[in-house]
């Protein structure tokens, strides 16, 4: 299962934002981010200890085809034997040459099976993911890293829940443009977490995903079969199941009336189905968006806007930390805006070779997603979904 089978597995009829599982405590008002580049180190705070952990065996990727591109997941066992907190998280290339990006998930218990299972079908350490494919539904996605990335703290007593039989997902893509055919690069990439033990009054934070459709035609000066919407759906549902095929008509049902409105831009406005604090927004799309955005209450006097990525990279998929923590009420409207470009499909490697097509929602290199990903705490239970209260 994906991020967004989760999503949509958990939703209440008709809306596309869920409320995540259960947090503990009551929120507890922030201050202010801490930030360090990758060369100097935050010190820890009360509480917190670094532990580092490293891929079981080394990796050598490879990139199907001709493509430069290994998007591999690596599983890796934190062997917590009691209830940790993460607070932060700093990504460690073992071959900074060629890491590109690094996406780290952690797995609740329930979902390590599904992440061990796909782990031992594959050959070789980890499996192939993209995107926001990084573990089984229940993963919260914890933290991205790009080169030189930088450790983002929240100031506060909180932090991402990490239960016994957890498991971390270390989703990282490989750029192999600047490796020679004959040369052969293998990588034991790890990752230091910021962790602490944390008391009953430590507030469990978790990832809300949002999505908008993904409508995107090709280009006036493409043709193919794919350009074809039912046959570019046919693609998807042949490559990722018929359930995860169908998502794309999932959400145009649930942002809107079911019909297909093809276009660069989509959005969709999906009402808050409970009551919870957002601390930071990061914005996800695939290689072709260009810009996402989140705004709460558009149009009325409470209006804001909680993410705003006017030139969307997809190698540079950082958290963007609210100055202030955004109480969400039951029923505020969240209103996701995604706008892709179909001209760069010419322009990227990984796309240029691949016949046109009609782009819709999916897990692929060659799919889009429009997924804007809160971080929460405290989903009040008044709307009935989520089950803990305050
Ligand atoms: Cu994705």
């Amino acid at each position: 299962m994906t991020l967004f089978e989760r999503l949509s597995r958990l939703a209440v009829p008709t809306i596309v934002l869920v409320a995540a599982a259960a947090c503990g405590s009551p929120p507890q008002a922030p201050g202010h981010v801490h930030s360090t580049g990758g060369a100097s180190t935050q010190p820890l705070r009360t509480g917190e200890q670094f532990v580092h952990l490293r891929m079981a065996e080394p990796y050598t990727p490879g990139a199907p085809g001709a493509g430069r591109d290994d998007y591999r997941c690596m599983v890796i066992d934190p062997r917590v034997t009691e209830r940790v907190f993460l607070t932060g998280v700093q990504f460690q290339p073992g071959q900074a040459s060629i890491a590109h990006h690094a996406i780290t998930f952690a797995v609740p218990p329930q979902g390590a099976p599904a992440v061990r299972e796909r782990d031992a079908e594959a050959a070789g350490e980890g499996y192939t993911c993209f995107g926001m494919d990084g573990g089984d539904g229940t993963a919260s996605w914890v933290d991205t890293w790009t080169p030189g990335g930088r450790e983002t703290l929240l100031d506060g007593d909180m932090g991402y829940p990490l239960e016994p039989g957890s498991l971390l997902v270390l989703q990282i893509h490989y750029n192999l443009l600047g490796v020679r055919d004959d040369a052969t690069v293998t990588d034991r990439s790890g990752v230091r977490l910021r962790q602490t033990r944390g008391t009953d009054r430590t507030v469990s934070l978790d990832t809300v995903p949002l999505a908008a459709p993904v409508e995107l035609p090709c280009a006036p000066d493409e043709s193919g079969p794919l350009c074809d919407r039912a046959a570019a759906m046919a693609d998807v549902i042949d490559r990722f199941g018929p359930e995860a095929g169908r998502r794309a008509d999932w959400l145009l049902r649930s942002c809107g009336d079911g019909t297909p409105r093809p276009g660069e831009s989509q959005t969709c406005d999906t009402p808050a189905p409970a009551g919870m604090t957002v601390h930071a927004v990061r914005g996800h799309m695939h290689l072709l968006g260009r810009s996402i955005k989140v705004e709460l209450n558009p149009g009325t006097p409470g209006a804001r806007t909680l993410l705003d990525v006017p030139e969307f990279n997809f190698d540079d998929q950082g958290l963007h930390v609210l100055s202030e923590p955004v109480a969400l009420r039951p029923g505020d409207t969240l209103r996701t805006t995604c706008a892709f470009d179909v001209g760069l499909r010419k322009m990227l490697p990984q796309l240029s070779d691949l016949p046109p097509r009609y782009v819709v929602w999916g897990e692929g290199t060659t799919d889009e997603m429009c997924a804007p990903l809160l971080t929460v705490s405290g989903p009040v239970s008044n709307a009935g979904v989520g089950s803990a209260g305050r």
